[in-house]
């Protein structure tokens, strides 16, 4: 039953069989785990035009083809090996990358790739519900192609926990077809992917910040001295890109069409009233995900995190472009809440290490902000949209028990409860967006009226191409 055929694979997988065995026996739960919670209404009649990898190579990557969902080849892939690559940063720096996991960080790896790999599914069942919503035959097929990459992206976590953890880790990838999104007694490990996604502004906004995470930590892991984690996650990042295109370029055409209404109205009318979406309510999901993604990154003092850092388990994104690997001595300065207020404090850098790495992804987003702002600037309008304080609405970390505005400036708990449906979406916001979407758009080259179309279409074909065949 498991063949290289039916995975496409750079892992030797027709010689391996260990490997061969743990799969066999999670492939069908994975199946049944797709049907139950993957894309709902789409299973069965539906034929999808989607980008299968089927080798590392960029050719090999960008194979397209009709497939019915559950009939998709998700398949194993490492990046191609470093050439006698030395670990680069941490205690161990310098010394040779490992091909095995070292016994004594074991557990700490274990958890990392289990964290990791928690997020894929439950991606996929947070957007289960879309496909009924969609905008466009268009954006259909780029929810259908996120998500079995998303599917994908947990066969790499399951690859290495069946690889390198034995009986543990093939316990952990059955828990990983476990635990669900949102269910109050086995919710997925990370609070943002507990998070209902109901609507096409909360999938845009999503793949646009909560993949971005997703590119900052497989960035970091992909630094680590466990080279089959590295290029495993080093491949992963090929697709992460697209995902977050798709995050991007949903806003900014929501955005372009918000701005056409306005325009066509003589800037006089309210958005809503056309059937658009106002910027107001756009900035409240900017707001609400932003702040929900720099959650994903830990708490800002760590004791986790410099010990993966130490370890060599965890980089920095982008490790190379540091001077210090080994930041024994060196500190980071961070705005810690004192009672009355902010006190700098000089932090170990490596406890900063989740920190660190959220200044990385907030530059990241805010480039994006910029280019969601030249659409304004283009149609000659004054509005802009901003990423939210760093301790507006945070979950996690030491701001976590404070209130703040977007601003930044602090406010009582009684002025938050007050004004927090100003600055999140509240439950008419997301009324209103049901409103719009609740007619599916299935017709090919046809777009809902709160959305304009894309510049061009997925692999050169015309943006009216049929990406989504029904089966009579
Ligand atoms: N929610 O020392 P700390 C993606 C817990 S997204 C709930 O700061 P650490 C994707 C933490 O577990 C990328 N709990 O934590 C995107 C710990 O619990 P215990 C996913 C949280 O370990 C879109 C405690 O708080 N990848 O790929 O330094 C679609 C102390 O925390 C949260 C990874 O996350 C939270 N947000 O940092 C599909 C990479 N944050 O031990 C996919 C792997 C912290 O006290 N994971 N806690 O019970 C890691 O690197 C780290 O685990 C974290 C947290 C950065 C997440």
């Amino acid at each position: 039953m498991i063949s290289a055929e039916k995975i496409p694979n750079n892992v030797g997988l027709s010689s391996n069989k260990r490997l061969q065995r743990a799969l066999e026996h999670w492939q069908p739960k994975y199946i049944q785990w797709w049907r139950d919670m993957g894309p709902q209404g789409f299973q069965d009649y539906h034929q999808v035009y989607v980008r299968t990898a089927v080798s590392v190579d960029p050719s090999g990557w960008a194979h397209f083809e009709y497939v019915k969902l559950p009939e998709y080849r998700w398949g194993i892939f490492l990046a191609d090996p470093v050439h006698d690559r030395r670990i680069g940063f941490g205690d161990f720096f310098g010394q040779p990358v490992w091909q095995e996991v070292p016994g004594e960080f074991r557990n700490q790896l274990r958890r990392l790739i289990v964290t990791q790999g928690d997020t894929e599914p439950a991606s996929v069942e947070q957007q289960r519900w879309l496909g009924q919503r969609c905008p466009s035959m268009y954006d259909l097929r780029n929810l259908f192609q996120v998500n079995v990459e998303e599917g994908r992206h947990l066969w790499a976590m399951v690859y290495l926990l069946h690889s390198y953890f034995g009986r543990d880790g093939r316990d952990e990838a059955e828990d990983l077809l476990a635990r669900q999104s949102g269910n109050r007694d086995k919710p997925r490990i990370l609070d943002a992917f507990n998070e209902p996604i109901e609507n096409w502004l909360d999938f845009f906004m999503f793949t646009m910040f909560t993949d971005r995470d997703g590119k900052s930590q497989l960035l970091s892991l992909s630094e680590s001295s466990l080279d089959p984690l590295s290029r495993t996650t080093r491949f992963m990042l090929t697709e992460e890109a697209h995902h977050m295109f798709v995050g991007e370029t949903g806003i900014a055409r929501i955005i372009e069409r918000t701005c056409q209404l306005l325009k066509d109205a003589g800037f006089s009318e309210d958005v809503r009233k056309l059937g658009g979406i106002d910027i107001p309510t756009v900035q409240k999901f900017i707001n609400l995900w932003f702040s929900l993604s720099l959650d994903l990154h830990g708490n800002e003092i760590s004791t986790n995190a410099a010990s993966y850092f130490g370890n060599g388990l965890k980089g920095r994104a982008q490790e190379e472009k540091f001077d210090d690997h080994h930041v024994g001595e060196s500190y980071y300065e961070l705005d810690v809440p004192n009672g009355n207020g902010l006190e700098r404090q000089h932090i170990p850098m490596r406890s900063a290490m989740n920190e660190v790495l959220r200044d990385w992804y907030v530059g990241d987003c805010e480039a994006g902000v910029v280019r969601w702002n030249k659409i304004f600037e283009r149609h000659g309008m004054s509005e802009r949209l901003r990423l939210p304080d760093r301790k507006f609405n945070r979950g996690i970390g030491m701001f976590r028990p404070l209130h703040f505005e977007p601003s930044g400036a602090p406010i009582s708990e009684a002025e938050w409860k007050r004004r927090r449906g100003e600055w999140l979406p509240s439950p008419a916001d997301r009324e209103y967006l049901l409103s719009i979407m609740s007619r599916p758009v299935y017709e090919p080259g046809k777009f809902a009226n709160y959305i304009a179309p894309p510049i061009r279409g997925v692999n050169r074909m015309p943006i009216n191409f049929e990406y989504v065949r029904t089966e009579a």
